[in-house]
Order: structure tokens, then sequence, then C-alpha cells
């Protein structure tokens, strides 16, 4: 098993080379799902950091499309061992990041482990304005729909989403769930999702507990 701790550190001081290194020896270990989780966990952390050294000033803008860049390739180099997509079909799930933010990898983290579990996940992308979910939601009738975002500002847009669902009169035929940093459970209390979280295997486990 990696040290995860080195691992955290090697993504929070942007060591591309390092990170990789370190991923790429894992993945050739042939790791259980759950060790998986926990590399993912770590590079999670490792972000954490960026984004707290770029609120006090010592990372800019340009560091932090790097750290985009470095966990995308991260990501990349784990999915085999995150799993391939499952040829049992369990249900279907509607995702994309919301309007106004355009972070995508922790949504892309959830769609891989979704589809390994057997999920079919029509991905939207990112800031996805409510009436595409509407849209989409009408149209392939999803036992779930996933939110995601990372600025505080994207509560509202879930909260605009859930209200205009629920105007559509689409809302009580489904499952809500949001994930991405700043969602708590006050928050999905709020905007009226079923359930969040900051984990994708976390999320995942609670999906196939709605379809299964
Ligand atoms: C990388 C990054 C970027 C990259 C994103 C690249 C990309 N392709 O996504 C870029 C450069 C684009 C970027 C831009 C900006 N960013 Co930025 N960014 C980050 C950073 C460092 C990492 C985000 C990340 O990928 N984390 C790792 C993933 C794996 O974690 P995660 O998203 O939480 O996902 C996990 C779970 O939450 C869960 N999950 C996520 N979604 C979902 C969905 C469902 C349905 C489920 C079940 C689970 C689930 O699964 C994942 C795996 O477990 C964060 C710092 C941080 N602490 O997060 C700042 C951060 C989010 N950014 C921030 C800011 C300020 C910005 C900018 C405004 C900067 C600027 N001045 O331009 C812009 C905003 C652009 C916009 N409109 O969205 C702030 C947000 C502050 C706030 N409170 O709103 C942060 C917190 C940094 C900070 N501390 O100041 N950013």
């Amino acid at each position: 098993m990696v040290d995860l701790e080195k691992l955290t550190q090697a993504v929070g001081e942007l060591d591309e080379e390092k990170v990789l290194a370190i991923l790429k020896e894992f993945v050739g270990t042939n790791p259980s799902g759950e060790e998986a989780n926990k590399v993912v966990n770590a590079c999670q952390q490792g972000m954490a950091i960026v984004g707290d050294l770029f609120e006090k000033g010592e990372y800019f803008v340009g560091d932090l499309i790097f750290a985009g860049e470095l966990l995308t390739a991260a990501i990349d180099t784990l999915k085999p061992v995150l799993g391939g997509e499952s040829n049992t079909k369990i249900g279907k799930i509607v995702l994309g990041t919301v309007e106004g933010d355009l972070h995508d990898i922790g949504k892309n983290i959830f769609a891989s482990m979704a589809e390994a579990a057997g999920f079919e996940v029509y991905d939207l992308g990112i800031d996805v304005p409510a009436g595409k979910f509407v849209e989409k939601i009408k149209e392939i009738k999803p036992q779930i729909l996933g939110m995601s975002g990372v600025l505080t500002l994207a509560l509202d847009a879930m909260k605009n989403t859930v209200d205009a669902l629920q105007a559509a009169g689409l809302r009580d035929e489904l499952k809500i769930i949001i994930g991405g940093n700043p969602v708590t459970e006050d928050a999905c209390k709020q905007i009226g999702a079923d359930a969040f979280t900051t984990n994708a295997a976390e999320g995942v486990k609670i999906c196939q507990g709605w379809v299964m």
C-alpha cells in the first residue's frame, strides 16, 4: 500500500512527477477497490492543501489550473483500479456540475465509480443551468439526480435546480444527491436534496441503497 501522507503532500506541492510515480506503482500492485478509494481520498486532501495555499496567497490561479490538470492525470492513472464499466445495469443517474461552477474533477470521479457500480450515467458537464437538468430528467427519467459543486455559490444553484424540478412536477419521482466541498447536512436540508456527501465512494453506496 502507498504512503498516503506522502501522496497527499506531493499533490499539495504540485509535484507531478512524484504523484504519478506513486500512483503507477500503486496500480501495478493490483489493489482492491477499498485501497483505491483511500488513494483517491489522499489526492482529495492534497487538493485541499492547494486550496489553502491559494487562499493564503502562496499559490495563484495558474497553480489551481495546474492542480486541476495534475489531478485529472492522477485519476486517469487510477481508472483501471477504480473499476471498469459494469455489464449489469442497476439504474440511471443524471449528473452535472451546477450553474456558475466550472469544477469537474470530483464529479468525474463520482461518474467513474458509479459506472463501475452498474449505473448508466448521463453527465451534462459543467455550468449546467436548472432548465437543462429539467429537460434531461424529462427525457431520461432517471431514478437519481447527482449535482456537484465546490464553490459556495453552487449551493444556491443546487437549490434553484431543485425548485425548478418541483415546479415541473418531477421532484417526487427522483432521489437527489449533492456532492462537493461545501455540502453539509444543513445545506442539504435547505436545498431540499435527499442526501449529501464529500466522498464519491460513499455517494455510490447511497445511490445503490436507493435502487437495490
Ligand atoms: C482545482 C481547482 C480549480 C480548477 C478546477 C479544474 C477542474 N477541472 O475541476 C480551476 C482552475 C478551474 C479552478 C477555478 C476556480 N476556483 Co477553484 N479550486 C480548485 C481546488 C484546488 C481543487 C478542487 C478539486 O478538484 N478537489 C478535489 C476533488 C476530488 O474534490 P471534490 O470536488 O470535493 O470531489 C469529491 C467529493 O466532494 C465528491 N463529489 C464531488 N462532486 C460530487 C457529486 C456527487 C453527486 C457525489 C455523490 C459526490 C461528489 O467526490 C469527489 C471524490 O471523493 C479547490 C480547493 C478545494 N479545497 O477543493 C479550489 C476552490 C474550489 N476554487 C476556488 C476558487 C476561488 C476558484 C476561482 C474563483 C479562482 C479564480 N479567481 O478564478 C475559479 C472559479 C471558476 C468557477 N466559476 O468555477 C475556491 C472556492 C471558494 C469558495 N468558497 O467558493 C477553492 C475552495 C480554493 C480556495 N480555498 O480558495 N479551481
